[in-house]
């Protein structure tokens, strides 16, 4: 029923009868979903005002049922995940290696959804766990949707689907004790994985910085498959796809993703959420690894591999990335429920250009994800949902079905038919998707076996690891004592170890010292032996990382009587550089900056968060503009020296005035390069210049010890 607007305001609870009437603005009529005036919303009906409810309250009834079935199953696995809306644009026309519509026009962009997540964890589970982070995008293409459902890692943990139920009962919550949420440090995760050798070299990644990330619009993005591409002449070249962040990919602490979780378990949505709102734009770029089936032999010889194995992946340096297009992220969408919580992804979404390979992997997961929807969403009509329907027009015979929403007209629902004069749906051999006619790699018998070409588990983990700079390995290190440190069964831990051996010696005795296992590792025989692949530095975050303060933040800290101008200054030129700055007070109600006289004026300033809510955590660098008398109150106050302490302990770059040098001596900081005064000409400049690094890792080893 039409809804209109309301000259008088809504009926208010009587006063006198329990309620208080509420005096806000008169909006639409409220109805019930059968377009009935409601005209009580506060109270349900009942037998005088102190009597039983009355079970004849349809409005009541209506209402609570419909809240009763608010919730629907979540994702058995990413179901903690953000969104958002934006575009796809082709940097080139891709014909050569790709008939796709929409890889054709570079001045054409086409909608885009984009769901990041973890994997672990329930729906309400924090954003920063150590977890691979889903990363799926539906292209709404002219020739129907094409879903990239891929992650922020190259590899998987197996070669085959028949292993992935195992794999996540194991990492998820224990079943007797429903512990521990959104985290793989227990045993029976590391019970799996250690008697899982394909698992090796993604454990490598998962306990990487990859799998900490900073902000979900730092993240790189893998189709992890090999997929196919076929031109129009009908030619077919294996593809690798990759999204890359053009701001960078960065990652958090493992003390910072810790932190994060308790201050804001919403980081990354909020992140993103806010990026998007404030105009400034997520984006990567698409690329592809391309080649031929002769370089695919010449690769799997190079690499001790497989192309059908996702446990591995093509070093850039032997197959440069090719961009192929970009993603840009600029709508929020309307409502978390309809469009985040319902889209349904899957891999067997494809276009007519895009093609699948015999990976085992994928084979699975093009049953998988149709047969997930229709139990989370209900039936098999989920694609009609506005978040999943194609934008190009879709007609077929299908009917009915639970929440049919359309209304199919005519006597003719099948094909061939000539009742409905030809005007119905019909197949198209020219437009019509046609699968490549590939031969299998393997033999043809029917066997249920892995073939001898997917037997190396080490080399490529080895590889990774060797490629790493010393703070990431490191990080792994220290990863790999974390979590094997909360595994409680001694045969476990034992067992891991021996895998670790097998990658790479040093690592595996770092991890052993650092658990006090010195030696203590089995003795496991690869059903491969590893080999020592050439190192691939652009696999390492650090090594690729530009110097920036793009879509980063930075925390100035504020008291009454600090220098508004220095603030000034310093927005200015983060602002430049792409970044943001937030100004820290001790009170959210704002600070007084600095008056005639040197003390604090009258006039308050707004700030946009009180030190007690705003960890430093937050932060990708951070500034103290305080002077000495406010600097020696602060080093008094336990919160404000524990954000500088953080600050320092995450490598952060520290700008400071002069007469912070109080708090800067209380909070235990050094000297080092990162620690920049702010004063003098080219102080502002130089503190902006060093926070584009990001972190100073140098100061690291000193914080910890690292074995
Ligand atoms: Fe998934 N996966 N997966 N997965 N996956 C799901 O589908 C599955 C795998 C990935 O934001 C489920 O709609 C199987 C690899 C993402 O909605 C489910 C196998 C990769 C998302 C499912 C895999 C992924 C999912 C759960 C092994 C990276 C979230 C709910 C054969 C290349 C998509 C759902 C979103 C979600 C099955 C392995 C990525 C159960 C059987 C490898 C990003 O269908």
């Amino acid at each position: 029923m039409a809804t209109k607007k309301r000259t008088t305001p809504n009926a208010e609870p009587k006063v006198g009868k329990g309620g208080e009437p509420h005096q806000l603005d008169a909006g639409t009529t409220l109805t019930t979903n059968q377009g009935v005036a409601i005209s009580d919303d506060q109270n349900s009906l009942r037998i005088g005002d102190r009597g039983p409810t009355l079970l004849e309250d349809f409005i009541l009834r209506e209402k609570i049922t419909h809240f009763d079935h608010e919730r629907i199953p979540e994702r058995i696995v990413h179901a903690r995940g953000s969104a958002a809306h934006g575009y796809f644009q082709p940097t080139k026309s891709l014909a050569n290696l790709s008939k796709a519509d929409f890889l054709q026009n570079p001045r054409k962009r086409i909608p885009v959804f984009a769901r990041f997540s973890t994997v672990a964890g329930g729906a309400g589970s924090v954003d920063t766990p150590r977890d691979v982070r889903g990363f799926a995008v539906k292209f709404y293409t002219d020739e129907g949707n094409f879903d990239l459902v891929g992650v922020n890692m190259p590899v998987f943990f197996i070669q085959d689907t028949m292993k992935f139920p195992d794999l996540i009962h194991a990492v998820k919550m224990e079943p007797d004790r429903g512990f521990p949420q959104a985290a793989s440090a227990h045993d029976t995760f590391w019970d799996w994985a250690s008697l899982t050798p394909e698992s090796t070299h993604m454990l490598l990644w998962i306990m990487s910085d990859r799998a900490i990330p900073r902000s979900l619009r730092m993240i790189d993005g893998f189709g992890v498959h090999t997929f196919r591409l076929v031109n129009a002449e009908g030619k077919s070249t294996f593809v690798k796809f990759h999204w890359r962040p053009t701001i960078g990919a960065q990652s958090t602490t493992w003390d910072e993703a810790v932190k994060l979780a308790g201050a804001d378990p919403d980081f990354h949505r909020r992140d993103l959420y806010e990026a998007i709102e404030s105009g400034d734009f997520p984006e990567w770029t698409l690329c592809i690894q391309s080649f031929d089936d002769k370089r695919r032999i010449e690769l799997e010889k190079a690499l001790s591999m497989d192309v059908l194995d996702p446990t591995k992946l093509i070093p850039e340096e032997l197959v440069p990335l090719e961009t192929i297009g970009k993603m840009v992220l600029d709508r929020n969408p309307d409502n978390f429920f309809a469009e985040t919580e319902q889209v349904a992804f899957c891999p067997s979404h494809v276009v007519p250009g895009i093609d699948f390979t015999d990976d085992a992997l994928l084979q699975g997961r093009l049953f998988s994800y149709l047969d997930t929807q229709i139990s989370r969403l209900g039936g098999p009509n989920f694609h009609q949902l506005p978040i999943n329907a194609p934008k190009c027009p879709f007609h077929n015979m299908q009917r009915d079905g639970i929440h049919q929403m359309q209304v199919p007209k005519g006597r003719v629902s099948y094909e061939p038919a000539s009742l409905d004069d030809g005007e119905g749906p019909r197949e198209n051999p020219t437009r019509g998707f046609t699968t490549f006619p590939a031969r299998p790699l393997g033999d043809g018998t029917k066997v249920r076996q892995r073939a001898a070409t997917f037997a190396d588990h080490y080399s490529q983990a080895r590889l990774f690891y060797r490629s790493m700079t010393e703070p990431e390995q490191n990080h792994i290190v220290d990863a790999f004592s974390f979590e094997l440190g909360k595994v409680e069964t001694q045969k476990v831990r034992t067992r891991m170890l021996g895998r670790l051996q097998l990658v790479d010696k040093h690592l595996c005795s770092r991890v052993e010292a650092k658990l006090g296992m010195e030696g203590e590792h089995d003795t496991l025989t690869p059903a491969m032996a590893p080999v020592d692949l050439d190192e691939s530095p652009t696999l390492s975050l650090l090594k690729k990382a530009n110097p920036t303060l793009r879509g980063r933040k930075v925390g100035v800290l504020v008291a009454d009587g600090s220098d508004e101008k220095l603030v000034a200054q310093l927005r200015e030129r983060i602002e430049k550089e792409g970044g943001t700055l937030a100004v820290i007070a001790p009170k959210v109600g704002g600070w007084k900056p600095k008056g005639r006289g040197g003390k604090a004026g009258s006039k308050r300033q707004p700030a946009d968060m009180a030190l007690v809510s705003s960890p430093s955590i937050f932060f990708d660098a951070v500034a103290l503009v305080l002077d000495k008398e406010l600097a020696e109150i602060l080093a008094e106050d336990a919160g404000a020296v524990e954000w500088v302490r953080n600050a320092f302990a995450h490598c952060k770059v520290i700008g400071h005035t002069v007469g912070s040098a109080p708090l800067l001596a209380e909070a235990g900081v050094d000297p080092d390069e990162g620690i920049v005064s702010l004063e003098g000409a080219k102080g502002v400049g130089s503190f902006v210049n060093t926070a584009k690094k990001q972190r100073i890792w140098d100061r690291e080893p000193q914080l910890h010890a690292t074995t």
